[in-house]
């Protein structure tokens, strides 16, 4: 591979209610993931994240096994029922200080914490008081948690991520129902959208207001799919783009431009909340970098409602019969475990997108990975597969910035197998493989793979 500029960012990423177990320990509130997990049929298996991969007591390990791989920024998020068993009030000191334990540790082995706040394990009690994200107050409370998080964390903190993919809380978790708090309406999205929308910038303005002697960066985390035109009629290149309006413009429009994109506006009606003029100038311009996960890509064409949607809709792009868009795929591409296409030009095109629609502005890719059914065979680990889909995508995105593509960073993944939401533990995306039984870590051919490339990518190796 080519070299990547040797101050390029390379980390590796978790989530709290995929990793570190301990539910309900040292004073720990439920969330609406310890919740949904008990609801029959809604996990793969009746999995749970109630012991996870105990990261919660293995941090120290896991910190190690980072540092071997030579990363140089680790991307975890802080559980808001672990620090306010309520989301609200009263502190848990012991939550505080696990989370003050682990940054502590990074810092020692040199790696640079990015600390997301909202990784989707909202508390519980604040689904049930004020009907979670569309509830009115919830961005106040969201704000509340995060000035916590700034007070206690960001002597030491410096990197911010508000809110982990929005569009997954609001179109998976409100829309199609299947994770958390798995609620199904054609309107509830575009409500929690606005309310999340409102949350991330209120914890923002508030970090810039009372916390700039910090000296930190803080943005959110987009996810999107690349949407390729189907063919070269001007309907299915229409289609396309309407598809990335919603999905990805939805959420980063009202941030770089102060309003939603005129295609959804059209399309959604009264469905769409309004900002008024007042919340425009408070969101407008609320992030200091471009946050995005990134995994797949899929073909887009002009759906005049004649189509017959036979496909599930999940990972789909959000509420198809909105958009007008039919969605599909190569037979010829390669699959993932999660039946994502391995496509390391729609990265490439995506970053471009990017770059031009919001003037471009710094990029992290925060997350890009994929899962397979890995196996462990004398205690090693042979992802050729995942180390392929690394190489392409980690390739599509120096094509891009050979263009001009302010790419940044680059966090793959996850660091380690854990509990992937509605799929449970069967689908496997780390970089180390985990032993659910005996929660034994083993560095897969990828983490290997990684080590020698972060070695050859760096400045001060
Ligand atoms: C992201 N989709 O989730 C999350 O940030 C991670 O927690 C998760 O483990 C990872 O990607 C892999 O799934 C997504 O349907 C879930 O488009 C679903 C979708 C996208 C991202």
């Amino acid at each position: 591979m080519k070299k990547f500029p040797s101050d390029f960012i390379w980390g590796t990423a978790t989530s709290s209610y995929q990793i570190e177990g301990a539910a309900a320990l040292d004073g720990k509130g439920p969330s609406i993931w310890d919740a949904f997990t008990g609801i029959p049929e809604r996990v793969h298996n009746g999995d749970t994240g109630e012991v996870a991969c105990d990261h919660y007591h293995k941090y120290k390990e896991d910190i190690q096994l980072m540092k071997d791989m030579g990363v140089k920024a680790y991307r975890f998020s802080i559980s808001w029922p672990r620090v306010l068993p309520t989301g609200k009030g009263k502190v848990n000191e012991a939550g505080i200080k696990f989370y003050s334990d682990l940054i502590d540790e990074l810092l020692k082995a040199d790696i640079v914490p990015w600390v997301t706040l909202y990784h989707w394990d909202l508390p519980l009690a604040l689904q049930l008081e004020e009907d979670g994200w569309t509830g009115a107050n919830i961005s106040d409370h969201f704000a509340a948690y995060a000035d916590l998080c700034f007070d206690r964390f960001g002597d030491r903190v410096k990197n911010w991520i508000t809110l982990n993919e929005p569009w997954v809380v609001a179109i998976l978790g409100y829309g199609q129902g299947v994770f958390a708090p798995g609620r199904v309406s054609n309107s509830e999205p575009y409500l929690a959208g606005h309310q999340l929308i409102l949350a991330h910038a209120k914890a923002y303005n508030l970090y810039k207001e009372k916390y700039s002697h910090q000296n930190g960066v803080i943005g959110i985390t987009n996810n999107c799919d690349w949407r390729e035109p189907l063919t070269n009629s001007q309907a299915d290149k229409d289609a396309a783009e309407r598809a990335l309006h919603f999905f990805l413009a939805w959420f980063a429009d009202p941030i770089y431009k102060g309003d939603y994109p005129d295609t959804m506006k059209e399309r959604l009606g009264d469905r769409l909340p309004t900002f008024t003029a007042e919340e425009r100038a408070m969101v407008l311009g609320t992030t200091d970098f471009f946050g995005l996960n990134h995994y797949t890509t899929m073909y887009a064409a002009h759906d005049d409602g004649t189509v017959k949607k036979e496909r599930s809709v999940y990972g789909n792009g959000g509420i198809s019969e909105d958009q007008m868009v039919d969605l599909s795929l190569d037979k010829n591409w390669t699959f993932t475990a999660m039946n994502w296409a391995v496509v390391p030009w729609g990265c490439q095109k995506l970053l471009e997108w990017i770059d031009e629609r919001y003037d471009r502005p710094d990029i992290y890719i925060t997350e890009n990975g994929c899962a397979y059914p890995d196996k462990i065979v004398d205690g090693k680990v042979n992802d050729q597969a995942r180390l392929d889909y690394y190489k392409g995508y980690l390739q599509a995105c120096q094509t891009a910035m050979d263009k001009g593509v302010k790419l940044k960073g680059y966090f793959a993944w996850s660091f380690m197998d854990n509990f992937e939401w509605a799929s449970g533990y069967e689908k496997r995306f780390g970089l180390h493989f985990v032993d659910f039984e005996t929660l034994e870590r083993t560095p897969k051919a990828s983490a290997l793979w990684f080590r020698e490339v972060i070695g050859e990518n760096s400045a001060d190796v």
